[in-house]
């Protein structure tokens, strides 16, 4: 039972103390990483921020699956065929979405966000919202940079779940 599981209880406290993932075994995991090709640049850095920290966790490199898609609106359906393919524990989307003249980036944001969570819901299979919901390029950079990076915390992020699914189902 779930509420019963020794890494719910550790994911909770680590809850508790914000952005403190402690220690974390990823030496048996499984890690699919779907990027996007627009934006390449930023996308790469994060990217790069999240394979940082899988190999902080042990996650080993012949454990790590990546693709692409073409924008971030791809993204959730891309999640979803590789969830039900069965071969990883936890899925990684990363993105960056800026904000343009048109009401098109608020559109794609929701549509995006809402999809990738229900893909989580659907398959078992966490994924990790790993998109960038930036109004300028400026914001982009702050989020992107070696000292900043929320690549790192989305790699941390899907070892944490994915331990999670294991102790839970
Ligand atoms: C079309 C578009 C635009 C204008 N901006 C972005 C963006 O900032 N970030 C991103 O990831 N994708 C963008 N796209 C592409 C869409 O996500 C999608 O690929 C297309 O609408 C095709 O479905």
């Amino acid at each position: 039972p779930v509420g019963n599981n020794a890494a719910l209880r550790t994911s909770l406290n680590a809850a508790e103390s914000e952005v403190s993932f402690g220690e974390l075994d990823g030496s048996k995991v499984r890690i699919g990483i779907i990027r996007t090709r627009w934006n390449d640049e930023h996308v790469t850095n994060l990217v790069d921020g999240a394979k940082k920290a899988l190999k902080e966790c042990n996650v080993e490199e012949d454990n790590i699956f990546e693709t692409s898609v073409p924008g971030s609106f791809e993204l959730p359906l891309a999640a979803k065929y590789l969830a039900l393919s069965g071969t990883v524990d936890a899925i990684i989307t990363a993105g960056v979405l800026i904000k343009g003249d048109t009401m098109h980036f608020e559109y794609i944001c929701d549509a995006t966000s809402k999809a990738i969570m229900n893909v989580g819901i659907q398959t078992n299979i966490p994924v990790v919202f790993g998109v960038l919901t930036c109004l300028n390029e400026e914001q982009v950079k702050k989020r992107s940079s070696d000292d900043n990076n929320h690549g790192y915390d989305w790699g941390k992020t899907a070892v944490e779940m994915a331990l999670l699914r294991q102790e839970a189902l």
